[in-house]
């Protein structure tokens, strides 16, 4: 595994390669795994992430007008005076989406050139993009020592994506990526932004989460997503409530008469009983009982597969193939359509699960899964 120190030095190179001079400084801002809390984000419920130690990297420096943006990924060098929704397209709009909810918020954006790192796998649902526009964030609030708290950050980061890159997304991606501590999962109430760091120390109990990226292609998955999202919000209006997280569990059954559509019921059905999870979950973690949070992970694949419908056979098959391994308990984390799975296991059988997930590959001809032991670590900074 790489560390910040490598994708820190290779931001710095390629600023010095595609730029004038050397960096002002280097900011970080890193992937998320979702413990638990799968499209509760923007139905205000609950959700529990933890931030990896895969960051993206801008080095970044001040400069007389205009921004400029390179990465590692691509010769293309973005430069932009013009932030305007459309002005800006492709990767580039990650960049130019943060420094137009900036300057919508009110704030006085330093003009500056950037150089982007990262060792966040893309394309895997662990929120690479969500790092980029976080870490472009940070850079340019310390450079133009910007005054914006902590907790407002996230919200911004989310106008940058739904209003400037066009993605209807909730708050927990940005909300991990920017305010995770090590050794600690997120607890966050999405509609207050209230947030709890709940010790999540699984070395200290001989434990690991072991995050397998499928691979599978994510094919509809923005499309799905919206749709999804739709569902939800049409149900909450037919129930006359604010958001389905109005909707306790033990009023389910009755809000569930009271829907015609079978398909929105088991969409209603999954966001109401996923919150439940994430609280149970949070309970047992707040009481240290790690190993026992395992039935509530395989319990919100087993809903996102048959009532949410965002897993694909690729991810079902690693779920039910670490749970044959001896995992606690297993799921995909993310969006869905593909992207990840994560198990919680004994820490000496990383190997061995990702093993028996290959060997459920191979007989299904699919490539094998590309692991990542995932430890908690901190949400976005400065380096140097
Ligand atoms: C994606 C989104 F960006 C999040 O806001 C969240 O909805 C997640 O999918 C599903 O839980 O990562």
């Amino acid at each position: 595994m790489m560390t910040d120190t490598d994708v820190a030095a290779r931001a710095a190179a390629a600023f010095s390669d595609r730029f004038e001079g050397a960096p002002d400084g280097l900011w970080a801002a890193p992937g998320r795994v979702n413990l638990i809390g799968e499209h509760t984000d923007y139905n205000d419920g609950f959700v529990l992430p933890f931030a990896l130690p895969e960051r993206v990297v801008a080095a970044a420096a001040r400069t007389d007008a205009g921004w400029s943006a390179c990465s590692e990924f691509t010769d293309e060098t973005v430069r932009f005076d013009d932030v305007s929704p459309g002005a800006v397209t492709g990767w580039g709009a990650y960049v130019a989406g943060v420094v137009w909810a900036l300057r919508e918020a009110g704030f006085d954006v330093p003009p500056a050139r950037l150089a982007i790192a990262s060792d966040v796998p893309v394309g895997a649902g662990l929120s690479s993009s969500h790092a980029l526009e976080c870490a472009v964030l940070t850079a340019l609030i310390d450079l133009g020592e910007l005054d914006l708290p902590l907790e407002d950050r996230p919200r911004l980061v989310q106008r940058s994506e739904n209003g400037y890159v066009g993605a209807p997304t909730g708050i927990m991606d940005q909300s991990a990526s920017l305010r995770c501590r090590a050794g600690h999962a997120l607890f966050l109430d999405c509609r207050t932004l209230e947030v709890e760091h709940i010790p999540f120390d699984v070395a200290a109990e001989g434990l690991a989460v072991l995050v397998l990226n499928s691979n599978a292609p994510h094919s509809h998955s923005d499309g799905e997503y919206g749709a999804r999202r739709r569902s939800c919000e049409d149900a909450a209006r037919i129930l006359g409530v604010p958001a389905l997280r109005d909707v306790p569990v033990d009023g389910l059954s009755d809000a569930l008469k009271r829907l015609d559509d079978e398909v929105m019921r088991r969409r209603v059905r999954h966001v109401v009983t996923e919150n439940q999870r994430v609280l149970d979950t949070v309970g047992l973690l707040r009481s240290g009982r790690i190993r026992e949070i395992g039935p509530l992970l395989t319990a919100s694949h087993a809903s996102m597969r048959d009532d949410f419908e965002i897993t694909v056979p690729r991810v079902d098959i690693a779920v039910e193939a670490a749970l044959m391994a001896g995992a606690y308990g297993a799921r995909m984390t993310g969006g869905g359509f593909g992207g990840c799975v994560l198990a919680l296991i004994d820490a000496d059988r990383a190997d061995a699960t990702t093993a028996a997930v290959t060997a459920a590959y191979d007989r299904h001809g699919f490539a094998a899964p590309t692991p990542l032991v995932a430890v908690p670590s901190p949400g976005a900074s400065r380096l140097a």
